[in-house]
């Protein structure tokens, strides 16, 4: 089927936002284990590039023009399957299936799942993977654009900066990378734990367009994107100020959160207040 995704309004985006937070954790609350810190970080990121900037069919996958995403943190599959789901790549039933046994939807994000485009789980091979598919994009003269959504904890892997070094020297201008900058890993604050900053002059001395926006407010993130589009003969980075957890209050900025499922109890606190009060 040829339908291109629609795109929604920032008032829309915002509604959208709320929701894939509550479903979110309704997905790993009946998994019984799961993510939530960095899927909730990283739900404005997704929701606009999925709802409102990326070219893509999610009726036709496989679209050879789609604009691409690499989840280089592949854990963040949650946030990855709900919008998937939401956008129209699966049947949003399919999401009561998350991290059973059997499943395509696993606890990391794999390409058996319509929309998915690579495997990951092992954190710091997203943003070479982009770079393979962006340079082959330029060979073969096509125009769409390969995003790399990363975390902070993972930036401290060495083989990233590989990464880092390659694109600006194949003047990759159709690779952005985000960085969902949330400041906690797996078990504690990311620059207490291995320091990245001072970050942003970090990328812009390796060659990078390097952007800085807070990673929830949705009109900076589309501005950034553009701007993106806009920058010639080099990569852009988005470091995306963002809160692990966001959202939840007993979960924001806690890394005992970043590997835990919600009970009932603290899913309806949780649910509570994610109501959409507009
Ligand atoms: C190579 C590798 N080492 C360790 C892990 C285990 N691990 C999974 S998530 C995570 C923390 C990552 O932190 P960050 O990138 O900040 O992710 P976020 O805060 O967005 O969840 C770690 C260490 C892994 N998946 N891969
Ligand atoms: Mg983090």
């Amino acid at each position: 089927m040829n339908i291109p995704a629609p795109t929604i309004d920032l008032v829309q985006l915002k509604k959208k936002a709320l929701q894939i937070r509550r479903e979110i954790l309704q997905i790993l609350n009946s998994a019984g284990s799961g993510h939530p810190g960095g899927s909730l970080s990283a739900v404005e990121i997704l929701v606009t590039l999925y709802f409102h900037k990326m070219n893509h069919r999610p009726h036709e996958p496989k679209w050879e023009d789609r604009d691409r995403v690499i989840i280089s943190k592949g854990h963040a599959s949650a946030v990855t399957y709900v919008v998937l789901a939401d956008a129209g790549y699966f049947p949003k039933e399919q999401l009561k299936t998350y991290r059973k046994f059997g499943s395509p939807l696993q606890g990391h994000v794999h390409t058996k799942v319509p929309g998915v485009e690579f495997n990951t789980g092992s954190l710091g091979h997203g943003l070479s993977v982009a770079n393979g598919i962006a340079l082959g994009a330029k060979m073969n003269k096509k125009s769409f654009k390969t995003y790399c959504i990363m975390g902070d904890g993972e930036i401290q892997e060495g083989s990233v900066w590989e990464a880092a070094m390659t694109a600006p020297h194949y003047h990759l201008d159709n690779v952005c990378a985000i960085v969902d900058y949330n400041k906690v890993q797996e078990n504690g604050p990311t620059n207490e734990i291995k320091n990245l900053e001072p970050l942003a002059s970090k990328w812009k001395s390796f060659g990078w367009n390097t952007l800085e926006v807070d990673g929830h407010d949705i009109r900076e993130l589309i501005n950034a994107l553009d701007e993106a589009d806009r920058t010639t003969g080099k990569p852009t980075v988005i470091i995306a100020h963002t809160v692990k957890g966001k959202g939840v209050s007993f979960m924001e900025g806690q890394a005992s959160w970043h590997g835990k499922a919600p009970n009932e109890e603290m899913l309806k606190k949780a649910l509570t207040e994610l109501e959409d009060k507009s």
